[in-house]
């Protein structure tokens, strides 16, 4: 016997681009809704029917944007599951025993919104020619794309259990034997170039797919970056993103006395890019940058993300020890100790 249950609950989207699920948690599927559901501003109600046993709380609910295969998350839902992200960073971090901790936490919510909000990609589609690629140039920040590529259902998260191990394709930086990762990357500096082929490719092509790439502010020196950017303006390249993770440290010292490339805005726009700057923590300034690509038509645009090294673990943040450090057991627990809490107050 089946007892109707009215269900109701928050998310974001707009009405005709949304498809609604509704997963039972137990069972781990998806129940289809009786009828039509109504989306209203950011508000849904939906009348199911579920097996007699369920009850409201074995469901949780997803509004997902037909258009490109993605889930609609609200902020709370986006900044809940970067907190997630960084602590599943740090677990696998802590497996392996080895890691970019700091540029890992720095660009994980940039990763959040690039996969829960803006591709156009999802296991299913990953094969296809039309999907949107986003190729990962700082590489060495791997496991921040492994936990958000498990999470997508790109693969098992049980496999993480294996980084760095013998045998495993989960090395310390991202390649294609892993499904998901679209290019091996880790000599820095390479990324763009590939994005820059791949880009030109979807205009040469006729398809609408779009390019993004992440790049670290201590990469921008290396490889041929500065060829590429002259080449993706060239070919008003407006089908490509590039994101600066703008932490300002690089593996021993500042980028600035590295080799310093401020003023970062104005280099990007004397190669002929558009520009925009934004807070590389704050999901919905994210969100915004994205949603108004390209900044302008007919140009490559490029995101300044000014992120914090470390971010989210007190003792990890701006500090160069974490660049590629791997927490001891204390480290560990109280890193997580404090996760758990913004986790909390997320919550809120
Ligand atoms: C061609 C090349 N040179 C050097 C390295 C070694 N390396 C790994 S990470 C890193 C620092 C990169 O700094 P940044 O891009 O700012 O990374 P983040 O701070 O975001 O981790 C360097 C020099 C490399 N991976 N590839």
């Amino acid at each position: 016997m089946k007892n109707p249950l009215p269900l109701s609950g928050e998310g974001s989207g707009k009405g005709a681009n949304c498809r609604f699920t509704i997963h039972d948690c137990r069972k781990s599927a998806s129940l289809e809704p009786e009828r039509p559901f109504h989306v209203c501003r950011f508000t849904f109600h939906v009348t199911a029917r579920l097996g007699n046993s369920a009850t409201i709380a074995d469901c949780r609910f997803t509004i997902a944007d037909s258009r490109k295969n993605t889930l609609i998350m609200n902020k709370n839902e986006l900044t809940k599951r970067s907190v997630d992200y960084r602590k599943k960073i740090l677990k696998y971090i802590v497996g392996a025993n080895a890691g970019h901790t700091g540029g890992s936490l720095s660009c994980i919510d940039i990763l959040n919104v690039l996969y829960n909000h803006v591709l156009k990609v999802s296991p299913q589609t990953f094969t296809s020619p039309d999907r949107d690629r986003y190729i990962q140039s700082k590489g060495h920040c791997v496991e921040a794309l492994f936990v958000v590529l498990a999470d997508k259902g790109f693969f098992p998260e049980e496999h993480l259990e294996t980084l760095c191990k013998y045998r495993s394709h989960y090395i310390g930086h991202p390649t294609k034997k892993v499904k998901g990762v679209e290019q091996n990357t880790g000599a820095l500096g390479h990324g763009l170039p590939i994005a820059v082929g791949n880009a030109i490719a979807a205009k040469l092509d006729k398809k609408d797919y779009k390019v993004y790439t992440l790049m670290g502010d201590g990469e921008l020196p290396e490889g041929s970056n500065w060829e590429a950017a002259l080449t993706a303006a060239h070919y008003k390249l407006d089908n490509l993103c590039a994101i600066v993770d703008k932490n300002t440290l690089q593996i021993t010292a500042p980028t600035a006395e590295v080799c310093n490339t401020d003023p970062l805005d104005e280099k990007w726009k004397a190669f002929g890019w558009a520009v925009k700057e934004v807070d590389g923590h704050n999901i919905e300034a994210l969100k915004e940058a994205f949603d108004s690509l390209p900044f302008e038509p007919g140009k490559p645009s490029v995101i300044i993300a000014h992120t914090v090294k470390g971010k989210g673990v007190s003792f990890m943040e701006n500090n160069l020890k974490w660049h590629h450090g791997v927490p001891n057991k204390e480290e560990y627990q109280l890193a997580m100790s404090e996760l758990e809490n913004s986790m909390l107050n997320a919550a809120v």
